[in-house]
């Protein structure tokens, strides 16, 4: 069954200077909320990735994630993954009860790795083609599928050389991240390729911008298109699906599991 990842934001609302008191209980109450939803699995973030967002400080970062991370552990079942490639935020996040590093960066950044292999959590290993500054200035790629897989293997070898075991690694194609509409579109065509790799796969899609251009919708009124997208990827394997709106992705995905052809015959087979 896909487990469901829910997107917990804790980017300070434009009132506060951030770290304080609401923006903690406001970001707890809705990472409560997509766990009674149905999460699995919530991906607290502290700094944005989206192009020209600015960046922050390692301090503020984690000002702003282990609070929250401990509230969470406390108080619910799911699992807490932290989104950073800072290994000083991989540190104090896992040492506030999180239990999986979400890296855009695939464990790049300096001493990510050594860090990753010391804290000994799963490890979601991304691909982003250049830097969330300028990657969707002008992506190119041969073949797109190719150079994301490989990418991908190269990186998880890497891992496992450097200690992580293959067991807790989990591979994404990054989509959005350096890439175009069509490129995006071939790698979702191609997901079933990624499946059928030795890793689970995570598909991030919600409310991104290629669901726009095939919608015409803004950000807030993607919620079908993130939906029908995420049944699309559990149909094609994926372990993960990382999103906005986690009630309304685990509704569909009961509904598509349960009439799904395969699980129907493994219903009366079994
Ligand atoms: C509206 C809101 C529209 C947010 C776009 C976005 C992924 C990820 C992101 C992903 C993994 C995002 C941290 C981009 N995307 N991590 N992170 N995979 N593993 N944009 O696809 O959500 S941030």
């Amino acid at each position: 069954m896909t487990r469901v990842m829910g997107i917990l934001n804790t980017t300070p609302d434009s009132f506060s200077d951030g770290g304080c008191w609401s923006d903690h209980e406001r970001a707890l109450r809705h990472a409560v909320s997509m766990v009674a939803g149905g999460a699995d699995i919530i991906d607290v973030g502290g700094e944005s990735t989206r192009p020209g967002a600015t960046a922050v400080s390692v301090h503020e970062e984690i000002d702003r994630v282990a609070g929250v991370i401990e509230s969470l552990v406390a108080e619910t079942d799911a699992l807490v993954s932290i989104d950073t490639s800072k290994p000083e935020v991989m540190e104090a996040a896992v040492s506030a009860g999180a239990g999986m590093v979400n890296d855009v960066y695939a464990l790049r950044r300096d001493g990510a790795m050594e860090m990753a292999v010391k804290l000994g959590v799963p490890v979601c290993l991304m691909h982003m083609q250049g830097e969330p500054r300028d990657m969707q200035h002008h992506p190119v790629y041969t073949d797109v599928v190719r150079e994301v897989i490989d990418f991908l293997l190269e990186r998880a070898r890497a891992c496992e050389l450097a200690g992580i075991p293959a067991a807790q690694l989990v591979i994404d194609p990054g989509f959005g991240f350096g890439k175009t509409l069509e490129h995006n579109l071939e790698l979702f065509h191609a997901l079933g390729q990624l499946t059928d790799m030795a890793y689970p796969v995570l598909v991030g899609v919600s409310r991104k911008a290629m669901l726009g251009s095939l919608t015409g919708k803004p950000a807030g009124d993607r919620v079908m298109a993130s939906v029908t997208a995420a049944v699309l990827a559990a149909q094609s394997g994926a372990a993960i699906v990382r999103v906005h709106d986690v009630a309304e992705t685990v509704e569909a995905l009961a509904v598509a599991s349960a009439l799904s052809h395969l699980q129907a015959e493994c219903r009366h087979n079994g």
